[in-house]
């Protein structure tokens, strides 16, 4: 099956986790995904929290799937000429260094721009154009940049990071998405251009409910679906909303049987409107169809806190699973909390491709996350993460280095 990104070329010079997430979704799209990295140590993750001494950590390589390896000092006059070669024979420079980086090491955009009018130039920075564009950026600082951080947590708690990498892999995203269209749009203008995701832009974009609520607690001075509703009074900015439902439905995390000892013991319910009269059948409150304070979402809100008590007070006679069963029969919306060892053993998972088994020379068998983006005519095969170098000949010779010019090269440490 032939892939939808075949005979692209990506010169990857991304590192940590933001870029290369991009790069090795264009990787099992089907691009040709040439990382650069600097000899010895090369992209800082394959020793970052390593679990097996000397060997790539699961960091690195549940990142770098389906790429290829060259080792490249590109301050050395002779590695920035092997750079020129590759800009000149790329369609993409992905990168995400820390602002200014690429223009210290003199691949500017004008100098890319000559040796190759049609190359994307894609980057990942921590914040767009303004006060803080020179600084370096992690993911938390990007999930409190955001806003994230601050409409996460409990409302009586500090402002709280969420365990999904949303600036990081979420950038990553975004910037395959603006490296696609503008593969896209060179189609007609012939032409490459500037592509620019920031990390903070992305999880702005992630909370854009937070700010539609800021506007209407300006207007209201009340978010009626709110936790604090209808006891607590509000401040000037959105408050943190705990487990509440983002949308107008309301929700809560509850305890199901066994939550005592198994911290992962809960369930995610929603009240949905159309779901009530089921809600109030399978937790033997038939008389809330009718009652006024109960019958109307509008009327719901001020009782959402007895609600949700009375509904967990039946969600702790069931496993989370037996609570899925019941509700799915009703079409409740629900979703059991699962921790990683389970969704790691989910068959179904396995099945799609969305966990897959790899194997690795040094380090054996691991699991790592799959393509979460599925395609009819587009098949993603998960092949495992490069070691440091290992394509650098292959490369070189490709790019029309002979075997003498390439042990000069090494002679030299360039590569
Ligand atoms: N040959 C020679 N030099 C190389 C090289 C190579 N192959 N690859 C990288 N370098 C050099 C860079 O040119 C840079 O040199 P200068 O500082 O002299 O310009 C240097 O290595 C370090 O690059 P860096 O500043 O990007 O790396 P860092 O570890 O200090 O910072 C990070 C890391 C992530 C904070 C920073 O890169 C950044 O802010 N990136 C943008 C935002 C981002 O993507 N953050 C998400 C990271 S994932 O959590």
């Amino acid at each position: 099956m032939s892939k939808a990104l075949d005979g692209v070329r990506i010169l990857d010079f991304t590192h940590v986790q933001s870029g290369p997430t991009c790069t090795q979704l264009l990787a099992w799209f089907g691009a040709d995904v040439i990382k650069v990295e600097r000899a010895g140590e090369g992209d800082a993750t394959r020793g970052q929290l390593r679990d097996i001494p000397g060997v790539d950590s699961l960091y690195f390589t549940m990142l770098n799937h389906n790429k290829r390896s060259i080792t490249l000092d590109t301050k050395k006059p002779k590695g920035k000429e092997v750079l020129d070669t590759l800009i000149k024979q790329c369609d993409v420079l992905v990168e995400n260094f820390a602002p200014g980086a690429l223009d210290r090491m003199g691949i500017t955009w004008e100098h890319i721009q000559k040796l190759n009018p049609r190359m994307i130039v894609a980057s990942v920075k921590g914040f767009g154009p303004g006060p803080y564009e020179d600084c370096k950026v992690y993911e938390n600082v990007a999930q409190c940049a955001g806003g994230s951080a601050s409409t996460t947590g409990f409302d009586n708690g500090p402002p709280m990071v969420t365990g999904a990498q949303i600036g990081d892999s979420g950038t990553g995203l975004n910037l395959a998405l603006g490296i696609v269209a503008a593969l896209y749009q060179r189609n007609t203008t012939g032409r490459g251009q500037k592509v620019l995701a920031s990390m903070q832009d992305t999880v702005l974009n992630l909370c854009r409910v937070k700010l539609r609520d800021q506007q209407r607690l300006e207007r209201t001075h009340t978010l009626h679906e709110y936790p604090q509703y209808p006891d607590g009074t509000f401040g000037e900015a959105v408050p943190r909303a705990g487990n509440a439902s983002g949308g107008g439905q309301p929700g809560s995390i509850l305890k199901c049987k066994g939550w005592e000892t198994d911290p992962n013991a809960y369930i995610y319910l929603i009240t949905q409107a159309a779901a009530w009269p089921a809600v109030c059948k399978v937790i033997g409150e038939e008389d809330w169809i009718t009652d006024e304070a109960f019958a109307t979402p509008a009327a719901r809100l001020l009782h959402l806190k007895l609600i949700f008590a009375r509904l967990e007070k039946w969600t702790m006679t069931k496993t989370k699973f037996e609570a899925m069963d019941i509700l799915n029969k009703y079409d409740i919306p629900c979703g059991p909390i699962l921790s990683m060892k389970e969704i790691a053993k989910e068959p179904s998972l396995r099945a799609t491709g969305t966990i897959v088994e790899v194997d690795h020379p040094t380090r054996g068998k691991y699991l790592t996350v799959g393509n979460p983006i599925k395609m009819s005519d587009s098949s993603t095969e998960v092949s495992r993460s490069p070691l440091l170098g290992e394509h650098t000949e292959e490369v070189l010779a490709q790019l029309g280095y002979s075997a003498e010019e390439v042990a000069e090269l090494r002679a030299e440490q360039v590569i």
